[in-house]
């Protein structure tokens, strides 16, 4: 019979192996190496550019309240922030070996208002996505996926801040989406960095998206089915989510043609995005207003444009204003 401690030592190092899943663990950019969070470990006094999260586990709802940054996103106490240079790369470390080679690699940005993301609530950001790749070659079936490239290359996936992205304080966010089983398995990871010496290209308007919303679990990229006789033949496959960064025509967000599932209560204490989902049919009216971060205005914007008492409705840009 084992001792009692031999045990705890066999079972604390086979648990990753044997959750055989995970996150980013670390990030680098112009040859600085920034530690991620660490999510087994004690929460305090743990300081990284990181967002906290809670577990290696999926996420397995397009409607999950921490589809934004992971269980659950929010700020740390010790929250750190990189800079970083528009036009340069950043390398997001996935724990080793990435167990799931089948499916696509993200990475979007969300700017923050005011001066900096500390406090932000991520699910009240608009996301535009920068990077994306899906089926690189092949079948569904048996080619090769983005994410079978990101474990090749180190368990990490590399992207590129675009030169044109306007300076300021952003959330990145780094997505690696599982289809070997359904539903889709979504890990996204996010870190706070102050984006430097950038340009004046704004995302458009059917470019943004907020997480959860940006995606709808019935997507085609989230319900391909790898093991069926299609699959053996079919080549293509659509990345989900809105256009590429630079990709939009400009024209309103395409509104979602059922209502979102209601989403399970939250497991965390992450507060729920308190924007009304936007809607085509006429609103009846409402004395509705919108809390501290919601979205109270913007092109395309149909819910409340009053905020709650003590915030002020600030014009971040054509598309979006807050409650701050
Ligand atoms: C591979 O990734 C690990 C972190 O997961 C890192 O420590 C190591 O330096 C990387 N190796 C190379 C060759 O980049
Ligand atoms: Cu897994």
């Amino acid at each position: 019979m084992f001792a009692f401690a031999t045990l705890v030592a066999l079972a604390s190092a086979a648990l990753p192996q044997a959750l055989a899943h995970g996150g980013v663990l670390a990030w680098s950019n112009a040859g600085n190496w920034y530690q991620g969070w660490a999510p087994y470990n004690s929460p305090t006094g743990q300081t990284s550019i990181s967002r906290p999260w809670s577990s290696y586990n999926p996420i397995l709802s397009a409607t999950d309240p921490t589809l934004a940054c992971n269980n659950d996103g929010s700020p740390g106490a010790l929250q750190k922030t990189a800079t970083i240079k528009a036009g340069s790369e950043i390398t997001a470390y996935w724990n080793q070996i990435w167990p799931h080679d089948t499916g696509p690699m993200l990475t979007y940005l969300a700017q923050c208002p005011g001066s900096s993301c500390d406090g932000v609530n991520s699910n009240t950001l608009k996301w535009f996505k920068i990077d994306e790749a899906g089926l690189l070659s092949g079948t569904v079936a048996s080619g090769k996926w983005a994410a079978g490239a990101m474990i090749d290359q180190n368990s990490t996936w590399t992207t590129t801040i675009p030169s044109t992205v306007p300076s300021g304080n952003y959330l990145i966010r780094f997505e690696t989406i599982a289809l070997h089983s359904m539903p889709a398995q979504f890990y996204p990871e996010c870190a706070q960095i102050q984006i430097t010496g950038g340009g004046n290209q704004a995302p458009k308007a059917d470019e943004l998206v907020t997480f959860p919303g940006g995606y709808v679990q019935s997507d085609p990229g989230l319900t391909i089915d790898l093991y069926g006789e299609a699959a053996k033949t079919q080549t293509t496959y659509v990345i989900p989510g809105p256009p590429l960064y630079g990709k939009g025509t400009g024209a309103p967000a395409p509104r979602p043609t059922s209502a979102p599932a209601t989403s399970a209560p939250a497991k965390t204490s992450a507060p729920a995005k308190t924007s009304a989902p936007a809607t085509s049919a006429p609103r009846p009216t409402t004395t509705a207003v919108a809390s501290q971060f919601a979205q109270c205005g913007g092109i395309g914007f149909t819910g409340p444009t009053t905020c709650a008492s003590g915030f002020t409705c600030t014009v971040q840009n054509d598309y979006y204003s807050q409650c701050i």
